[in-house]
């Protein structure tokens, strides 16, 4: 039995205990809530269709554009981040007008250069996840072409890819990378090998997570800076926030992907590490501080919204109370502040951070912990992480990040994963869509789902 299909199992016997605990919440319409946030995609769609069409990200207070991942010029990021989540909401119209525009317009021979990771986990990865949807082998063709621009940076002594790359002469810069930029590629990379039978990619990702992975510490942590070059570790803070997260996220995944049990090993021997060396229980929540990766020593007890994804993987990898517990520290900030900060200092109780980018990582939590067990409040957490962004983040042409989380001030950005990760999330904990399967599936860090959708 495939992992996918161990977690159809899991969800089955945790779903036997969930109605009880539903029962005492307030009852919810949740196909009429999943109508609600198929609208607002539609219309944030419509103005970004209107008004940056083809740009990478939509600014929408303004009504301007900005470029991401190339400075200067646009690729149509947002637009290719939005496909599968517009084929998942039967928005069929705006998908088939969104892959037109890419057969049209998207060409990686561009003289510029990109983050590998950024371009992987959102361009090559939203490609793949369209081509998943349509099955249109011109999708597939474009994530192969971007893909094989971005090989050029893993052709290091150590496996591990540079942070950028010129799409047109592959030339490299900046060796100074980290564990999420290092490891953050499997799920894309193994499936253009499964759907090319080229297995470069796969191979590629791989070897790169091993050479990060082996030199982790002897208390098994790993740092958060370290040389593609020499294999040095740059810095001594071992974290699950930024430069981190994906990291442990897509061990998992490439279990869950692939079946592959090395990186299930690789992942059990982190996450137990983070557990034991790590987690900070007080005032009976769970949250996890920076710490030297070779001694343990606290460090700070700044945790970033980003690692707010680990209270899902948590839960993915068995540990369903410790998992349930974090997305629960998540959502006392957010029913505190309204929406959550960039960063919070769990001992002193503060953001430290007074900016929100419009983020979705609590959303991802609360959907893997409902795919798992099926309990209420998980989709109770994710309806008020939408309401909360309806009522703060919406502008006049789409949703933008913040610029202070206690006064509301709107800043004027819509980061490309808007498209891709929480609006997705939201529709497939509260629709039930036939498109969609519950049991057998696999949504990538971007959300971008290369497995379960049904035609
Ligand atoms: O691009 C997103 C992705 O989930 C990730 N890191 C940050 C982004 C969203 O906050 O891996």
């Amino acid at each position: 039995m495939s992992r996918v299909g161990r977690r159809g199992v899991v969800a089955g016997l945790l779903a036997l205990a969930a109605p009880a605990r539903a029962a005492r919440r307030r009852r919810e319409d949740w196909r009429g809530l999943a109508g609600e946030v198929r609208a607002e995609m539609a219309w944030a769609w419509g103005e970004y269709r209107r008004l940056a069409w083809g740009k990478d990200e939509i600014r929408p207070v303004s009504g301007g554009a900005s470029t991401f991942p190339l400075k200067g010029r646009h690729l149509g990021l947002s637009l290719i981040e939005a496909l599968d989540t517009l084929w998942a909401m039967g928005l069929d119209d705006a998908f088939r007008d969104g892959v037109a525009w890419v057969r049209a317009n998207a060409d990686w021979d561009v003289d510029g250069e990109v983050s590998v990771f950024e371009t992987s986990i959102r361009v090559v990865g939203g490609l793949l996840s369209a081509h998943h949807a349509c099955g249109d082998p011109m999708l597939l063709a474009k994530a192969r072409d971007l893909a094989d621009r971005l090989l050029p940076a893993f052709a290091t002594p150590t496996g591990m890819p540079c942070r950028y790359v010129n799409l047109h002469t592959g030339a490299v810069r900046d060796t100074a990378t980290n564990p999420a930029e290092v490891g953050g590629y499997l799920p894309e990379w193994g499936t253009l090998s499964r759907l090319t039978g080229d297995p470069r990619y796969a191979d590629a990702a791989r070897r790169a997570v091993r050479a990060c992975f082996e030199r982790r510490s002897r208390l098994d942590l790993l740092a958060v800076r370290i040389d593609a070059l020499t294999g040095a570790w740059l810095d001594r803070r071992a974290t699950i926030g930024s430069y981190a997260d994906s990291f442990y996220e897509y061990l998992w995944d490439g279990w869950q992907l692939f079946g592959d049990i090395e990186w299930k090993v690789m992942h059990d021997i982190c996450v137990n590490a983070i557990m034991r060396r790590q987690a900070d229980r007080r005032g009976g929540r769970l949250w996890f501080a920076d710490v030297d990766f070779e001694t343990g020593a606290v460090l700070n007890t700044r945790e970033d919204e980003l690692a707010a994804f680990f209270g899902g993987l948590l839960a993915q990898g068995g540990r369903h109370a410790d998992g349930a517990a974090y997305a629960q520290s998540w959502a006392a900030v957010q029913a505190r502040l309204g929406v959550l900060p960039e960063e919070w200092d769990y001992a002193a109780g503060v953001p430290t951070q007074l900016t929100n980018a419009l983020r979705p990582e609590l959303a991802d939590a609360a959907f893997n912990l409902w795919l798992l067990d099926r309990d209420e409040r998980w989709r109770h957490l994710a309806a008020d992480h939408f309401r909360a962004m309806r009522r703060w983040n919406r502008a006049a042409h789409g949703y933008t990040d913040l610029a202070d989380v206690t006064t509301k001030r709107q800043a004027d950005h819509c980061p490309g994963y808007w498209w891709s990760e929480q609006m997705k999330y939201y529709w497939l904990i509260f629709s039930d869509t036939p498109r969609f399967d519950y049991r057998r599936n696999y949504l990538s860090t971007e959300g971008n789902v290369l497995l379960g959708f049904r035609h």
